[in-house]
């Protein structure tokens, strides 16, 4: 006779359906997840209807999961699954005072093949007819040492003005909005950018019916993306903030950090730039 599947056995039989050659780590996750999913289920006592509905959100994550749109990571994003995956992976002391640079998600919108660019380059290819230009530059350090990594990678990546990364938009130029920096002699980088803005999440597909059904708003505070390595350190993935925003305290995907917190300032002389922020990395061996 079946075992009842109110009761927990059942879900034991489940796990135990897993056969010898199932690596450690696998059985692990497999057996946390039926376990926690079927307690979801009884608890809430699920519905036919409403399971399918997830079914449903789900397949259709699926089929808007290329390279412009990336809905499944974006459904992830704002039940905070991302986030809480950042911080369990890296648990790096984030407010201290004196601390490696924090991590934060990388978001559905990096792109791998972004193109190298100069130091002091403008990677606003594409000028919107709104937005401040910023200058931004700092140097990339080992944390421990102070000392300047020469050579290490800086790429950034950051959505225009009318909140649309550059995949998103035919009217921006491919690869608007990113660069591959390298630093110099003095671990210096340097570009022009946007001063970001903040800017909602797509909201026509599966993460946005979730957010509407929540009754939460789609916005991301504005921030700039950035992945900086250097061989033998630790890569970072992360994001700056700018103080003057709104939405710090309500990232709609949970991804602010005080450290992360940054202030543009005004720049002087500087006919590209009204503002400029000065931004140090420090990376971890
Ligand atoms: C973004 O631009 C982003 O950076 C993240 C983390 C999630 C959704 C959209
Ligand atoms: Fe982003």
């Amino acid at each position: 006779m079946a075992t009842h599947r109110f009761d927990p056995k059942f879900t034991d039989n489940v796990i135990n359906a897993m056969g010898p050659k199932t690596s450690p780590r696998m059985r692990q996750l497999m057996t946390g997840l039926i376990k926690h999913v079927h307690d979801f289920a009884r608890e809430n006592e699920l519905t036919v209807d409403e399971w399918m509905a997830g079914v449903k959100m789900l397949n259709w994550a699926g089929q808007m999961s290329d390279d412009k749109r990336n809905e499944g990571q974006l459904v992830c994003d704002v039940i905070g699954l991302e986030s809480l995956v950042d911080e369990i992976t890296f648990t790096l002391a984030d407010e201290a005072k004196d601390a490696p640079t924090a991590t934060a998600i990388l978001g559905p919108f990096f792109r791998a093949d972004t193109p190298w660019r100069e130091n002091g380059e403008d990677i606003v290819k594409t000028k919107p007819g709104d937005g401040e230009m910023a200058y931004m530059h700092g140097q990339v350090v080992d944390f421990t040492s102070k000392k300047p990594l020469v050579g290490a990678t800086v790429e950034v990546w950051q959505a225009s003005t009318n909140g649309l990364y550059e995949q998103q938009d035919s009217e921006q130029e491919e690869f608007n909005l990113r660069g591959k920096f390298r630093t110099d002699e003095q671990g210096r980088y340097g570009f022009y950018c946007l001063r970001p803005t903040p800017y909602p999440v797509p909201d026509d597909g599966p993460a946005g019916k979730l957010l509407e059904l929540m009754d939460r708003h789609p916005f991301r505070p504005a921030h700039i993306h950035i992945i900086a390595t250097y061989s033998g350190y630790r890569p970072l993935t992360t994001q700056i903030f700018d103080r003057r925003d709104t939405y710090l305290d309500n990232d709609s995907v949970f991804a602010v950090k005080d450290s992360l917190v940054v202030d543009f300032v005004p720049r002087t002389g500087d006919p590209q730039a009204a503002l400029e922020l000065e931004y140090d990395v420090k990376l971890v061996a």
